[in-house]
Formats: C-alpha cells, structure tokens, sequence
C-alpha cells in the first residue's frame, strides 16, 4: 500500500526562508469567505446600540414606549433591564495591588463616561429597523462637568471622572531599578550628572482603524450557545464571556472566522459581545450586530494617549548615566481588557538599547471621559521608543554630537549579548551595528548630508533632515512566569495539534488566531519541513474553540515564536510516534531509522524505507500497527518560551520640509531589521510595511482629537487620516539575522516592530531639517499648520 511511486518525488526543497505567496490571500482578498457580517441565520434579529451623545451624565430618564412600537422593532432593553446579568467588563491586568477599578457596564446604568456609551440596545427584524429606532429613544441626561484634560484631571480639586472615587488616579505603578537591583540610585546619579536633558512629550490618542468593523453573532440552540465574532482573541473571549455572563464555558462555543484586521483593536471583549449574548439568551433568536465606521471609530478602544516627562542624564562625552519617566496615561473612562498594562509593558522599553547605569519608572493610569484605550500595535512599546529615541537626539543636540555617534557610544555591543538591561530583561542576540551600517547604505548616508548641507548654505525653503531609531522591543508574549509576575491574568503559552489523515494529509490546529498575519502559510512552511511533506498537503485549522481547543491567541507579536513553536514541537512528537510505526512496518530497530525529506530509511539496508504519508495510510487501513500505539499518526504540544524575544533594527527617515508651507514629505526611508531566523520573507516585508504605515500615520496623520465637551471630532475616516499607498514613499527594508536562542525556530516577532521603530525616526528627521531654524520640537501628527507654526511662531506648533 503505497501513496507514491518513487520515493525520489517525496525530496522536499525547504520551506522556511522561502518568500511563499499567502496561500489564505486569494479567499481573503476576493472576500470568498465567511467574514462575521456575511452570517445569515434563520430567523436572526439585528441589534443596534443606542449611545451617550453627552461624555459624562447622569441619565435622568429613558423612554423606550416608541422606539418598542416601531415596525420591525422585536424588544429594546436598557442597561437597567439588564441590570442583575450584566456584570463588569472585565480587566484582566490589575498593574498594582490597590488599581481602582470603576467598574464597567455593557450598557450604563445610572451614569454615562463617555459620548458613545452604550444607553440601550434594540432588537429588530431588519438591520435598518434596528438603526431607525435609535432616534426613537428619548434619553435625558443630567450633564456633569467631562474630565478631559489629563494634566488637570490629576489635581487635587480636580472634577472626577467616576464621583464614586476618590480620585482620577486609577493606579501609581514604578519600576525603580535602583530598588529592583538592577541598577544605581537614580536620584543620585542625576544629582551628580554633568549634563541633564528634559522633556515633555505628548504621544497622541490614536484608533486602531481595522478594516473590517466589529461584528458579532450569538445562535442560541437549547442551552448552547455560539458566537461568531471578528475578534482577535476568541479563547480569551471565551472565559471572559462564561465569567461575566455566567453562560457555562462549556456551553458557549467561540468562532473568529477570518478576521479582517485588528491591530490589537479587536484583542477585547467587547460590552456589544456581551449583550448579543444575554438578548440572545432571552429571546431564544440568533442575535447579530455590526458596528457602522463611525460607530467604530467613536467607540471601540483607542490607543496611545500618554504625557511623558522624560529627564536623562550623561556626561560631557555623552556617557549616558540616569534616565527617568513620568507617564500620564490615559486610561479613558473604564479599565478594558488590558488598559492599565500598556503604559507598565512599555515600562521595561525606556532604556532601550542603551546602558544606563540608573532608571526610574513612574505612571499615573487617569480617568478620563473618552472612549477607553488599551492595545494599539506595538502596546506601550512605541510610546516608549518614541521617548527614548526623541531624547536621545534631543541630548546629542546638547552635547553638540552626531545622534548616531551618541546612540552607538551607549548602545549594547554585540559581545555583550545575552545582556541584562537596566530595567531586568535579558535581551537574547543582536548586533546593532552591523544592522545600522546597512541601513546607512541602503539609505544614501552621505550623499543625504552632503544634500542636507547645500540646502542650508543656499536657505533653500525646502529643507533636508535625516532621522535615527536604534530600536529594540520585547515581544513573542511571552514566559508565563513574567506575566504571572506583572500580574497579568492569563498565561504566556500556546497550543498546536497535528493530525496526519490516512491519506497522508495533514491537520494542522493552532491556538494562534491569525487576522492578517499569514499564519497559514507559514505554519505550512513549518511543518512541511518537519514532516517532510509538501507546503500543499498541510491545512491550518484555528479560531474555533470547538477546534482549536486551546489557545490564548494573537497578539504582541507572539504566534510565530510562541505558536509556531507549539507546532514544530507537536511535529516532533508526531515524527516519534510514525517512528515507532515504520520501525515495526519495516521490521527494523527504531535507533537504525533516519528520518529525512518525510521518508524513514533502515540505515545501511538502501530500498527498505517508508514515507510518513504512507504510514499514517498504513496505521489507518491496516490492523497491523505496534503495541502500545495509538492508531493515529498525531500529537499536540504546548510551548512556553523562558524568555521574550527582542527584535531590532535601524530605522532612518530623510525628510523634506517646506519651511513656506510646513508640508513635509519623506524622501527616502531604510530599515534593515533583525527578527532572527525568517520563516517568509514576503510576509515579513509585508508586516514591516504595514507597521511602518502605521508608526509613520502616528508621526504625520492620525489624531483622536476631543473637543470641549467630550466629542470626538475625527469620527470618520474623512477627519482622521489614515494614509494610504500613495501617501507613503518606497521603503528600502533589509535584514540582519540573529537567531533567538529562546525557541527552537530561532525567529523573533516582526508584528509590531515597524510600527514601534518607525514614529520616532520620522519626528527626528523633521526636526533635523529645521532644526537650525530654533525649532526643538513639534507635536504629532506633524501637520502642516504645526510644521508652520514651530518653524514661524516657535513653540512645539500645537
Ligand atoms: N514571521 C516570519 N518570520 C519571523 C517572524 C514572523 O515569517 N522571524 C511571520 C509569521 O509567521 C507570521 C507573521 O510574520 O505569519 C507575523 O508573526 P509574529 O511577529 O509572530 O506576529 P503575530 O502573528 O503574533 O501577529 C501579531 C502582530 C500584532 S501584535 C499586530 S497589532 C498586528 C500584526 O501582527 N496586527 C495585524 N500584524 C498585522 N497584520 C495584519 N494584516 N493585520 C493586523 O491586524
């Protein structure tokens, strides 16, 4: 019984490091597939969400006799109906013992916190039914002052956000390494420096912008209950959802479909999840709701929003000596999923690349009234490089020094790896170098300066700057036991199962959650090469809880080292299982089989060999398998790595101003980044670009702005700018390749990387090009107007 000819046509050329084409992009692109709004079930009812059109009230009385009269309309309940099953919203990071936690409603009860809150939800027959009825809904609100300011919301006599707290402060968390042992006493270290740098940085509110909107869809059947939601993170949904609900875990089934984006937009559980769920649970009807653009932008979670103080310390020749931040971080008006942990994770990324001998960390998490923040690409990591990577050329202008000779005079050699930083972690391998004179290659270096210096002999108005990011972060979330220690509520792990069927294909489950990311492809890449199969023959199952039974999902750039590795791991297992298999098949010892290009070979004994494929044909269809195994050729692994994995690379932007107008316009932009071992270079270079679009969309377009009164004016895509291709210039992207010693794959997260490394190499390359002109800072977005404003009327233009 043989499924090949020729064991010769079984030779697999290697996947990994091959730059394979998505094998999910044709269904995805062409929208051949099941995305969470295409769900149509018998007899389905549409929700909509009544919502605050005031940012902080106390609800006085709501009406809902007319809304419940309206043709098509099948009920309307209001926070109050659901009082009793709502529960809270839960908060899965509580980054101090004594966090005030507010509490969270999926619809207000009593008080609304931000404009967009949910007030009521309507259940109708039709989509359109369910919108038109909102206006029927007659709300009044008592309004109370909107705290929205977070300088002024942490004084004393400030208004409170929530009047049943004492304060806005929700959490005060520090990292001192002085009294970590990771380091000397900071305070002393900038008593004694010679030179002392400070600044305030605003690093602005942004939203996620996923394409495709929010959506969910709860079928009831008895007591069971699935739901299908465009989320990222669907076993975590899961036990958040049976937790506040009180629907059984075992009851519920969770399903992410393909998911069209998130970012870390959609790593939440949502308050629209949570009552699809119960309504559907009263009404005995499948449930869907499908959130509208602005809808979107207005309430799903922002990110970003910090205030940073940031004081360095060094001396005369720029020996850095002491670094301390202060963090206001706006936590919104409610602790979501994972709010209060972004500012803490981007705690331990300051220092960065740099050895400082000193480190003080310190953040207020505040209450405000806006739409709460949590996960934005890259999660605390980008604010934290923007800081770093800002300061330190604000300290070469001090000094009087090259940016670049002050980073590299600080910066970790590559000898010194694995090194442990001033903030406690071990950063496993790099070379900052090397990947640095790449870039300046690929980037035109002196030819730039050379370029640069005419532009300012001639005072031509269109100036030239070049800006640096010497970047590292810590991704591939992560060891269970540090998470455990920054008392987060879920461990670091993930799961995968292979099972090969008789016909020699091959199941692949992940507990990954791919919504973008191409884990498809290259979960096939992994396992064709550990199995020795063709890339064709291996399907990837995952966003199912019924099927991919374990998982914690995706996010922080965590699946290919920590998922990935689940996978070659269970391949591993499954190449010892079809061992045991062949040996008896070909009546050999175990010890005297090969196992190479998927065939196991009797060493010495040429002819006598067996492909893994036909095995698992063989354990199927025939009786005549080992004792003690199993009639299954498949295995499932956990993988929890020990450490994080710590990405690098150097960024540099050159930057037009037009010191008339204030436009700016990126010239050339080169990275050369190091994510260890590349699994597909074509998926990598599209994570780069994508986080590059992103990190250069913080620094030039996007802004969630609030006015006065707590609205926010950018709820369309019209007012807040997300670029696209033709506003982006060519990216000259490179590699260097340092292997992570943390998992087997040798890979490093790419997720988020250029979304971290790239903000602060375009702000610097701005202020570069005027510079000279008195100009020492310039608020993001860089618009023209505040490009202007710093050049002509001084100031950071904001
Ligand atoms: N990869 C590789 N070789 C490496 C590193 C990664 O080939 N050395 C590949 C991986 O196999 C995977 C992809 O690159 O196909 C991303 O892998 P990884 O860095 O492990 O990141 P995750 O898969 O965990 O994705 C999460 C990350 C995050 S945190 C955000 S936010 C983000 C991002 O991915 N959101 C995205 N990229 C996104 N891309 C799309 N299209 N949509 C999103 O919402």
């Amino acid at each position: 019984m043989t499924l090949t000819e020729d064991p010769a046509t079984t030779a697999v050329e290697k996947e990994v490091g091959k730059a394979r084409r998505r094998k999910e992009d044709a269904r995805l692109i062409t929208g051949r597939t099941t995305w969470t709004d295409n769900m149509v079930l018998p007899g389905m009812l549409h929700m909509s969400v009544v919502r605050s059109p005031v940012a902080h009230g106390k609800i006085s009385s709501i009406d809902v006799s007319a809304a419940k009269a309206a043709p098509g309309v099948v009920a309307v309940f209001t926070g109050r109906d659901i009082a009793d099953e709502q529960g809270s919203i839960p908060c899965a990071w509580p980054v101090t013992p004594d966090m005030v936690n507010p509490g969270h409603p999926s619809l207000a009860v009593d008080e609304v916190n931000h404009v967009g809150e949910g007030v009521a939800v309507i259940i109708a027959r039709s989509r359109a039914a369910a919108a038109d009825a909102i206006e029927l809904v007659d709300v009044d609100y008592e309004p109370l002052p909107p705290v929205l300011d977070m300088e002024e919301a942490v004084k004393a006599d400030a208004d409170l956000c929530h009047d049943h707290t004492q304060s806005n402060t929700s959490y005060h968390f520090v990292f001192d390494a002085g009294e970590a042992g990771t380091g000397t006493d900071t305070e002393q270290a900038f008593a004694d420096a010679e030179v002392v740098v400070s600044r305030r940085f605003v690093n602005q509110r942004l939203i996620p912008a996923f394409m495709e909107p929010r959506s969910v869809v709860v079928q009831p059947q008895g007591d069971n209950y699935t739901m299908w939601s465009a989320t990222q993170v669907p076993h975590i949904l899961r036990v958040m959802l049976a937790s506040v609900t009180g629907v059984p875990e075992h009851k519920l089934r969770v399903i992410a479909p393909d998911v069209g984006g998130g970012f870390g937009g959609k790593l939440q559980v949502n308050p629209e999840e949570v009552i699809a769920l119960l309504v559907a649970r009263r009404l005995g009807k499948p449930v869907k709701w499908t959130e509208t653009r602005s809808e979107s932008l207005m309430t799903a979670h922002h990110g970003r929003d910090q205030i940073q103080y940031v004081d360095i310390a060094s001396d005369r020749e720029g020996n850095v000596k002491a670094l301390r931040v202060r963090l206001l971080a706006d936590m919104g008006a409610y602790l979501r999923l994972i709010t209060p942990g972004v500012p803490a994770l981007g705690a331990f990324m300051f220092p960065a690349i740099y050895k400082f001998p000193a480190y003080r960390f310190e953040c207020d998490g505040v209450f405000t009234n806006k739409v709460p923040t949590d996960a934005y690409r890259g999660a605390g990591r980008p604010e934290a490089t923007f800081a770093i990577e800002r300061i330190m050329d604000e300290l070469a202008v001090e000094l009087g020094m090259d940016p670049l000779e002050l980073r590299r005079k600080n910066w970790i050699q590559a000898q010194e790896f694995p090194f442990t930083t001033v903030a406690g972690l071990e950063y496993d391998s790099g070379d900052y170098e090397t990947a640095t004179q790449q870039a300046l290659e690929l980037i035109g270096y002196d030819e730039l300066r050379e370029e640069q210096r005419r532009r300012r002999e001639s005072n031509d108005p269109v100036q030239l700057g070049i800006g640096f990011s010497t970047f590292t972060e810590m991704c591939g979330l992560a060891p269970s036991r540090v998470l455990g220690s920054l008392s987060f509520g879920a461990g670091g792990w993930e799961h995968a199962a292979i099972r090969m069927l008789p016909t020699g294909k091959v199941e692949v489950v992940t507990g990954s959650t791919p919504h973008g990311q191409g884990h498809e492809t290259a979960w096939s890449q992994l396992v064709a090469d550990a199995l020795g199969v063709p890339f064709e023959d291996v399907e990837v199952l995952h966003g199912d809880t019924a099927i991919a039974t374990k998982g914690l999902d995706t996010y922080g750039s965590r699946s290919l080292v920590v998922g990935g590795t689940a996978v070659v791991k269970a391949a591993e297992k499954v190449i010892a299982k079809a061992r045991k298999v062949a040996a008896h098949l070909l009546e050999a010892n175990e010890d005297d089989l090969e196992f190479a290009d998927g065939r196991f070979s009797v060493r010495g004994t040429p002819g006598a060999s067996l492909a893994i494929q036909e095995i698992a044909l063989a354990v199927f269809a025939a009786h005549d398998y080992p004792e003690g195994i199993e009639p299954s050729i498949d295995a499932d692994a956990t993988f929890d790595p020990v450490n994080f994995s710590f990405p690098h690379g150097t960024h540099i932007c050159a930057m037009e101003v037009d010191t008339d107008t204030g436009f700016v316009k990126i010239r050339k932009y080169a990275c050369v980044d190091d994510v260890g071992t590349i699994v597909n270079p074509l998926i990598v270079e599209g994570q780069v670009h994508g986080g590059l679009a992103q990190g250069i969309a913080q620094a030039l377009y996007e802004e969630a702005v609030y006015d006065a009164d707590g609205n926010l004016t950018t709820g369309t895509f019209v007012d807040y700018l997300v670029p696209s291709a033709a506003d982006l210039p060519h990216f000259d992207t490179g590699n260097t390749v340092h292997e992570a010693p943390g998992n087997p794959i040798g890979a490093k997260g790419v997720g988020e990387a250029g979304c971290i490394a790239s903000t602060p190499a375009v702000v610097n390359a701005a202020l570069d090009a005027v510079r000279h002109l008195g100009v020492s800072d310039i608020r993001m977005p860089l618009t023209p107007e505040r490009v202007w404003r710093a050049i002509h009327q001084g100031g950071d233009g904001g």
